[in-house]
């Protein structure tokens, strides 16, 4: 099986090239990323290059596209901008890799008629009130609060147009928040264990209150390996571990793993139109592909999470003094 994973030197796709290099060894692996400013080949490097093949290039580049795609059986497209903040400063690299970009793979595999699997995101339903007992499901109402939101919208819905129309043999995941190795600093998780690490207080936005459901991206991996090889073509499967946290929760649980004293953290200015609350039911990928979420203790996920930050300053070192002098700008 030769498949193609775009966005593969980022966060949660090189945590998938390394999930199928260790677990499906008759898989080749090409990886087309742009290496933008998220995109890091050290992510991936130390494989064999007879199982891994690294194309620097963009999405949007339909020739190029178009010469990766005939040659694999199947594209995982992780490729995306992907950060929020970044979108509200920002918007059109959102519209081009986001849209554009996924356009372009569409037409690619609708020509050379190859199997697709979209990754997508729980934030293109929108937010949920703290005390709604719904979560989100495959029916719920797309509506979308960010540009990051409204593009991966834009792109789920473009997948499913190219479904219905031209026979795509495509699926659609959409995932709620991931931790894990790997992620770029500018993100909750990593930005707050870093900071501690460099001597100063995590950032808490707004009030703290708003809730993510998080999952760790081996899990995230291994449900998206289901899909590729179970799932049902046309079809859009949520994936979500039961992880729902407030934020000021997080920070306190880092803290205390840090052995600092649980209010050493700062409040700062709250994100425009930040979305209080995602959950996702994932039954469907539960009762009909019968995947199971593996990491399910958040404690000792994060854990082992600010081991490997506190293990790999030479890899996060020479991107936080940007990200930060970023953030300072905002008030944030
Ligand atoms: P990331 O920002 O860490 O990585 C994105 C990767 O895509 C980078 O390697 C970057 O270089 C590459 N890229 C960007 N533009 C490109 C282009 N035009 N052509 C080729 N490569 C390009 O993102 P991530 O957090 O790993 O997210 C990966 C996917 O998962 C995204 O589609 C995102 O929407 C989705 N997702 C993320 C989360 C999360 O918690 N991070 C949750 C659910 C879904
Ligand atoms: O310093 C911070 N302090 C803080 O309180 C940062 C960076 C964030 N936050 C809050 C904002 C959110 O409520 O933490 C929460 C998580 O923030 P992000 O890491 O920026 O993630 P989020 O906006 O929830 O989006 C993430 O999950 C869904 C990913 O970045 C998206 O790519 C994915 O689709």
């Amino acid at each position: 099986m030769r498949i193609l994973i775009t966005g593969g030197a980022g966060f949660i796709g090189s945590n998938f090239v390394h999930y199928i290099y260790n677990n499906r060894p008759d898989y080749h692996i090409t990886v087309l990323d742009k290496l933008t400013y998220a995109g890091n080949l050290k992510n991936i490097e130390g494989l064999s290059k007879d199982r891994v093949n690294f194309i620097k290039g963009d999405i949007c580049d339909q020739s190029l596209v178009e010469e990766i795609v005939s040659k694999v059986e199947a594209v995982i497209h992780f490729a995306a901008e992907s950060h929020n903040d970044n979108s509200l400063s920002n918007p059109w690299p959102f519209i081009q890799t986001n849209i554009v970009g996924t356009y372009t793979i569409l037409e690619a595999v609708k020509k050379f008629d190859k199997r697709l699997h979209h990754i997508s995101t729980d934030e293109v339903y929108g937010d949920l009130e703290l005390n709604d007992p719904n979560k989100f499901t495959n029916t719920t109402p797309y509506n979308p609060s960010s540009p990051y939101s409204s593009s991966k919208a834009s792109s789920d819905m473009l997948v499913r147009a190219w479904v219905r129309s031209f026979k795509v043999k495509a699926t659609i995941s959409n995932c709620s928040n991931n931790y894990g190795p790997y992620q770029h600093v500018e993100k909750f998780i990593p930005r707050q264990i870093t900071e501690i690490l460099e001597g100063r207080k995590p950032k808490l936005y707004g009030n703290g209150q708003n809730v993510r459901d998080w999952i760790h991206t081996e899990d995230h991996s291994s449900a998206v390996l289901t899909i590729l090889e179970k799932g049902t073509i046309g079809e859009t499967y949520l994936i979500g571990a039961r992880g729902e946290k407030n934020n000021q929760q997080v920070i306190e649980l880092i803290l205390e793993l840090m052995n600092k004293p649980t209010n050493y953290y700062e409040r700062v200015n709250d994100r425009p139109g930040h979305d209080l609350r995602y959950a996702i039911d994932a039954s469907k990928l539960i009762n009909e592909l019968h995947w199971q979420a593996k990491y399910t203790d958040f404690r000792s996920g994060l854990k082992s999470v600010i081991n490997w930050y506190t293990k790999n300053e030479a890899w996060w070192k020479p991107d936080k003094h940007k990200t930060e002098a970023k953030y300072k700008e905002l008030g944030r």
